[in-house]
């Protein structure tokens, strides 16, 4: 598929995207929300206001484009014809969402024949956006002008400000526990800020010197992930493509030494 056709998908994922974070701003109450459900434990969670999002953003995906496959983290898997994908997070950072931090992202990849194409995220809390396509380069959007990343090169591992996000599961944060009292010595600091999608694009702009985060689903990390590697990172896995056991990323002149350490540490 050409720049052009990823270009048209973005737009539409960005239109869809916008839409769906003015109904989460509109329809979220001040102070804590309500839980509706919990999934693989007891603090992984769900709202009402999650589900009704990705309601939304499924519909109008699919009035728009009906041959098209739907992945969502709230529903059940469509398989299309088409060959192009939507892998969506409604509420990327649904803790952040309930406490009322102002870290939670609508998050909307689009992948053509199993490759990434097209990637858009947007700060629901703040409104920051930014959007990414295959050979065509990240962004931040700046109203509708792109204000272009290049990620910045990262600094010596003993200066370096990582971001990491820990499981939902108790028995695997009791192992990363362990592995982070080994590698948070090694690095000037670390950040936990509670979304995927937010902390790739927010590494893409700088604030970061790497991230990296096990348990991460596919609508985690889809849309960032591009944003990621359009900016210049690189975005990997343990041992190959980044996946549930592992996404690391990093700028490339630092990135073998920050994945060994990773590594080395036991996550
Ligand atoms: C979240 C991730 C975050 C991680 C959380 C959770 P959710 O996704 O984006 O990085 O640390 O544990 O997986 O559940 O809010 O969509």
């Amino acid at each position: 598929m050409s720049a052009a056709a990823g270009e048209e998908l973005l737009d539409l994922a960005r239109t869809v995207g916008l839409e769906a974070a003015e109904l989460v701003r509109s329809t979220r109450p001040v102070g804590r929300v309500d839980v509706a459900a919990t999934k693989s434990s007891p603090t992984d969670v769900v709202t009402e206001i999650d589900k009704a999002c990705e309601r939304l953003i499924r519909d109008r995906l699919l009035a728009e484009r009906p041959h098209d496959g739907f992945m969502g983290e709230e529903s059940d898997e469509l398989v299309g014809s088409s060959g192009v994908d939507w892998i969506v997070d409604p509420i990327d950072g649904t803790v952040n969402f309930i406490h009322g931090i102002p870290a939670y992202a609508v998050s909307i990849g689009v992948r053509h024949d199993g490759r990434m194409l097209a990637g858009y995220v947007v700060n629901i809390a703040t409104g920051e956006e930014w959007g990414a396509v295959l050979g065509s380069g990240a962004w931040r959007y700046v109203g509708d002008d792109r204000v272009v990343l290049l990620a910045p090169e990262a600094a010596p591992l003993a200066r370096a400000v990582v971001a990491s996000g820990f499981h939902y599961v108790r028995e695997i944060r009791a192992k990363q526990a362990a592995a982070m009292a080994a590698f948070l010595p090694q690095v000037a600091d670390i950040r936990r800020t509670g979304s995927a999608a937010l902390n790739l694009c927010a590494l893409a702009e700088g604030q970061f010197d790497m991230y990296f985060e096990e348990g991460l689903h596919l609508w985690d990390q889809a849309a960032g992930g591009l944003v990621a590697t359009e900016s210049g990172l690189v975005v990997t896995g343990l041992d190959g493509e980044p996946d549930e056991r592992m996404v690391m990323a990093a700028h490339p002149a630092m990135a073998e030494e920050y994945f060994a350490l990773v590594r080395a540490c036991g996550f």
